[in-house]
Formats: C-alpha cells, sequence, structure tokens
C-alpha cells in the first residue's frame, strides 16, 4: 500500500464536483486501500478522493475510537439519503487545511447509500463522529470546505494564509 499526498487549499481540485465511480473494479480497490492508508498515517477519521488530486465519488472513513478496533468503511458513490432532525455542533478539521478548526452544526444522525468495495449497494445508518464525519467527506465531493461556514471574511483570510504559504522564498 502506498501513503498518497494530501493536497491542501487552495488547490482546485479541492473545489471540483466529483464525478460518480463507474467501475467498482481491482484498481478502483487498490486506490480505496491506499486512500485508507493514507488516512491511518496522517492520521485522520475520514478522506476524500478529491483529497488525494483525483475527482471521483470516493470516500473512505474509520470513526472507531484509539482503543478500538479498526471500521474502515469504504463508501462508493455515497448519497445521503435521510438527515435526522436532530443537530449536533462539533469542531471540525480537514487534512486538506491543517490547523484549522471550525464549528460546525450538522444533524446528528443520518442514512448514506453507496456501493462497498464489492460493489454491491448498502445502505448504512450513522451517528455521533461517523455521521458528522460523512457528511464532511460527502461535502468534499460536492467541492465545499468546512471554511465555506465562516464568515467571507473570516474564509478569506484563511485562504489568503494558504495562498502565501505555497509561494516560493515567502517567508512570512
Ligand atoms: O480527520 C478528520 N477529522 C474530522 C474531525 C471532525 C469532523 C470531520 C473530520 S474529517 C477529518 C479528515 C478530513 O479532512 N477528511 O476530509
Ligand atoms: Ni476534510
Amino acid at each position: 500500500m502506498t501513503i498518497l499526498p494530501i493536497i491542501t487549499l487552495p488547490d482546485p481540485v479541492l473545489r471540483k464536483k466529483a464525478i460518480p465511480v463507474e467501475q467498482v473494479d481491482e484498481a478502483l480497490r487498490r486506490l480505496a486501500d491506499d486512500m485508507l492508508a493514507t488516512m491511518y498515517d496522517a492520521p485522520g477519521i475520514g478522506l476524500a478522493a478529491p483529497q488525494v488530486g483525483i475527482s471521483r465519488r470516493l470516500v473512505v472513513l474509520d470513526a472507531a475510537g484509539d482503543e478500538e478496533a479498526k471500521q474502515p468503511l469504504v463508501l462508493i458513490n455515497p448519497e445521503i439519503l435521510k438527515l435526522g432532525p436532530e443537530k449536533r455542533v462539533y469542531e471540525e478539521g480537514c487534512l486538506s487545511i491543517p490547523d484549522v478548526k471550525v464549528e460546525i452544526e450538522r444533524p446528528s444522525t443520518l442514512t448514506v447509500r453507496f456501493l462497498d468495495r464489492d460493489g454491491k449497494r448498502q445502505e448504512l445508518a450513522a451517528e455521533g463522529l461517523l455521521a458528522t464525519a460523512i457528511q464532511h467527506e460527502v461535502d468534499h465531493l460536492d467541492g465545499r470546505l468546512i471554511i465555506d461556514f465562516l464568515s467571507r471574511l473570516k474564509r478569506d483570510i484563511i485562504v489568503r494564509r494558504f495562498r502565501k504559504q505555497i509561494k516560493p522564498g515567502n517567508s512570512d
């Protein structure tokens, strides 16, 4: 398995709407495994294909606690079918926006439909951290980032900071 480089702000691939996966084949399973290895290495609880530069509707997740057994999840073409009535606020981070945390209110439960790694249609009911992470990852597939939940002023300040960082020779 290969640890892939994680794309960070302001790379335009993070803003594209990803296209559906058409074939769940060996190459796609290998990509999913590389994404899982990348996510565990980071470490993170989720990773969407655009974050490794691939504009396809594929995400991996593992919201198990440190002490628990691993619970790797591969969601291909995920569709959120239902969002529950209750909301919760969670301080979210994103591997593509290092050192930024944003408090986001989202529905605390959901149902998601997806293809699994065998190309079989599945439905999953999620709550808590997993439900939060699924919404965060599906946002990535639609080009939406956690900074989009901030005011324009705060968002622009963060984007400007990341734009500066990638200029060679910039030392502030
Ligand atoms: O590792 C991650 N932690 C996290 C915490 C709260 C809400 C969402 C997340 S997902 C994030 C990894 C990431 O950037 N996935 O796209
Ligand atoms: Ni993210």
